[in-house]
């Protein structure tokens, strides 16, 4: 397909409510968005890399500048026929993959579009309804995060993650285990651990943990190994697994029993899909992670977790629990049965709202292709 045009946009997106976790609180979202112009189409990637490089080393900003300088004059050179041939077009830039997903993406976007079909079923999809879990942050206490996971149940969602560090974990899940002993219950440390913290995590297996994701080092697998050996409870990795290769070690050396995968993270569809698909022919059960992304990461995270191995509840949940008005039409809701339905319409399935996106925007560039062909 012909590239006519690319424009980076970033727009401002207050949280309804904070957002902590063992490495950072997020109060607003600065959310990067490429809007890719394609014979009439318009296909949308969001950058799911946070204001800060605390989670992975990309970071809004360099975002910006690589979309700008790098990714974007090769994407708009390159006029690829499939969302599939942007990790070789790409293949020069290192790392950066939440800045690359944000391109690929948008080609899978526009593809599904001139295809006329579901992205979801693009993308191989089998699944109707996704399973829907929440991420909770940590909170002030314990009496308000029972207040905040007893709304969530009301709600229909099926697993409860808690952040949790060092002073935010057994307690806690001993209070929320008293008052609820069967629910789906797992955890999520981001790395807030060390390996000297091996005896007190052993003590996380009373609490009959659904999983504990990412104790260790943000790009351990060998010491996740050794952790997961003693262990009841499954390690499940988040941060570690950057791609396929990634995923094939850390299941080989069983330091993890569970993977979750995030599009941005590992840099895109295609590489997601790779992902899922290694796990899945190795019995490993996978899960749709979040970012805390507005409504066009969150459809493009529900066409992926239509994807038969996600078989656990992802950290995909409904826009009203992050926005007070999201940026795509439908919102995303999730039903009482603690499910995502998908949308049988070509595409991503929701509008873009393109007045609201106008409205939000404090920063916005235009690649033009010709330009740059020339
Ligand atoms: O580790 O899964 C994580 C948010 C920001 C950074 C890292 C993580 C998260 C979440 C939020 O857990 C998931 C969501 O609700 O989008
Ligand atoms: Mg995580």
């Amino acid at each position: 397909m012909k590239i006519d045009g690319i424009i980076l946009r970033e727009l401002r997106l207050p949280l309804v409510r904070p957002f902590e976790t063992s490495f950072d609180v997020t109060r607003d979202r600065r959310i990067l968005l490429a809007e890719v112009r394609s014979e009439g189409l318009t296909g949308w990637g969001e950058c799911t890399a946070g204001e800060h490089p605390y989670f992975s080393a990309e970071s809004t900003d360099t975002a910006w500048q690589i979309l700008l300088n790098e990714l974007g004059p090769m994407m708009a050179a390159a006029n690829p026929e499939h969302g599939g041939d942007c990790p070789r077009i790409f293949r020069k830039v290192r790392g950066n993959r939440m800045t690359k997903a944000t391109l690929e993406n948008a080609i899978w976007d526009l593809e599904a579009q001139r295809e006329g079909v579901p992205l979801a079923q693009l993308l191989g999809g089998v699944r109707e309804a996704i399973p829907c879990g929440v991420s909770i942050g940590i909170q002030k206490s314990v009496p308000e995060l029972m207040d905040v996971i007893a709304k969530e149940l009301t709600a229909g969602y099926q697993r409860i993650k808690l952040k949790c560090k060092p002073g935010w974990d057994v307690e806690v899940f001993d209070a929320v285990r008293t008052r609820w002993p069967e629910i789906m219950l797992s955890c999520d440390a981001n790395s807030a651990y060390k390996l000297r913290d091996a005896d007190h995590l052993v003590t996380f297996d009373a609490f009959d943990l659904l999983m504990i994701e990412q104790p260790l080092w943000h790009d351990d697998f060998y010491y996740h190994s050794m952790l997961q050996k003693r262990l009841n409870t499954s390690i499940c990795l988040d941060e570690s697994i950057r791609n396929r290769r990634d995923a094939l070690a850390a299941i080989e050396m069983e330091s993890c029993k569970i993977i979750n995968i995030k599009l941005g993270r590992v840099g895109g569809f295609s590489e997601a899909i790779a992902v899922h698909n290694a796990a899945q022919e190795r019995g490993i059960p996978v899960w749709c992670g979040g970012m805390l992304e507005s409504g066009i990461g969150r459809s493009h995270n529900i066409a992926l977790a239509s994807l038969e191995n996600f078989s656990l509840p992802g950290d995909v949940s409904a826009s009203a629990r992050y926005w007070k008005e999201d940026i795509i039409e439908p919102e995303v809701t999730v039903s009482a049965e603690g499910e995502i339905v998908l949308s049988d319409a070509p595409g991503r399935g929701y509008e873009v709202r393109t007045d609201l996106i106008e409205k939000l925007t404090v920063r916005k560039e235009e690649i033009r292709a010709l330009e740059l062909v020339s």
